[in-house]
């Protein structure tokens, strides 16, 4: 691999599997990155052990410890330019961000979200979908914009809903599309096969005008 590690800096809140899967794939060398820091706001995230297992430095910055939502957010600013990331993944993280911090990092921040988009934005998606009586569900990359979980999409996975599904095993196939699609999509970033500039998408060095849709492990695209 010719071209420097892509430097990011990963935002979390939880279990962090997709923070796991990202340092699987570095460590394999399927990724060229390298994890400068792991950021979460619960101090019990059990991402932050397994960054600390991986030798990642961590920060906890507790939300609520911090007055508002702009002082929050410009307590992660401070923290994660001192980094210098080309790239900040949310991954499981669960505080919407202000605009100000969105702007910040304009084409420099994608959000992992357990929906097909522009469907079931926010949270409970898995209950929401089987209530809706859904036979497909999905997960959906996208860069991070002011309005919450409609910035531009790269690529979404799909899952089949069968009747015995529940809110519980929609999530563990939804992590496994994440885990395989998280780690792809990033390292197209570091290839620069993936660019995104002023809120729009080229993949290929084409414009990206549909998502890239990821179906029976295997990427359905007509400009691949
Ligand atoms: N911020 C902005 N501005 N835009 C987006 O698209 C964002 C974002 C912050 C997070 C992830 C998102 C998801 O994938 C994300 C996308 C949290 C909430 C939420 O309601 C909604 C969407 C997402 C993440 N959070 C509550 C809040 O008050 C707190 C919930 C909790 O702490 O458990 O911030 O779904
Ligand atoms: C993932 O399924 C991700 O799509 C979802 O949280 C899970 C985090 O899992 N994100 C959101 O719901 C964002 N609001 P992880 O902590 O094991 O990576």
């Amino acid at each position: 691999m010719s071209k420097p590690a892509l430097p990011i800096v990963v935002l979390i809140s939880g279990s962090g599997s997709n923070l796991q899967a990202i340092i699987d794939a570095i460590k394999a060398r399927q990724l060229n990155a390298e994890i400068k820091a792991v950021i979460s706001n619960r101090a019990d995230a059990f991402g932050i052990e397994r960054a600390k297992q991986a030798g990642i430095t961590t920060h906890i910055i507790d939300h609520r410890k911090h007055p508002d939502r702009e002082n929050f957010d410009q307590a992660m600013i401070q923290i994660i330019d001192s980094y210098q990331p080309a790239l900040v993944v949310l991954a499981g993280f669960m505080r919407i961000l202000t605009d100000d911090f969105v702007n910040h990092y304009q084409d420099r921040m994608i959000n992992i979200h357990p929906s097909l988009l522009p469907e079931f934005r926010g949270l409970n998606t898995h209950q929401r979908v089987l209530e809706a009586g859904r036979d497909k569900h999905g997960v959906s990359i996208h860069y991070v914009t002011s309005e919450l979980d409609s910035g531009p999409l790269v690529i979404q996975a799909m899952v089949n809903i069968e009747n015995s599904d529940t809110a519980d095993s929609l999530a563990e196939k939804i992590h496994q599309q994440e885990h395989i699609i998280y780690p792809m999509t990033i390292q197209w970033l570091a290839e620069e096969r993936l660019q995104c500039k002023n809120n729009q998408l080229f993949f290929n060095h084409q414009p990206l005008t549909s998502p890239l849709i990821w179906e029976n492990n295997t990427l359905q695209n007509s400009n691949t």
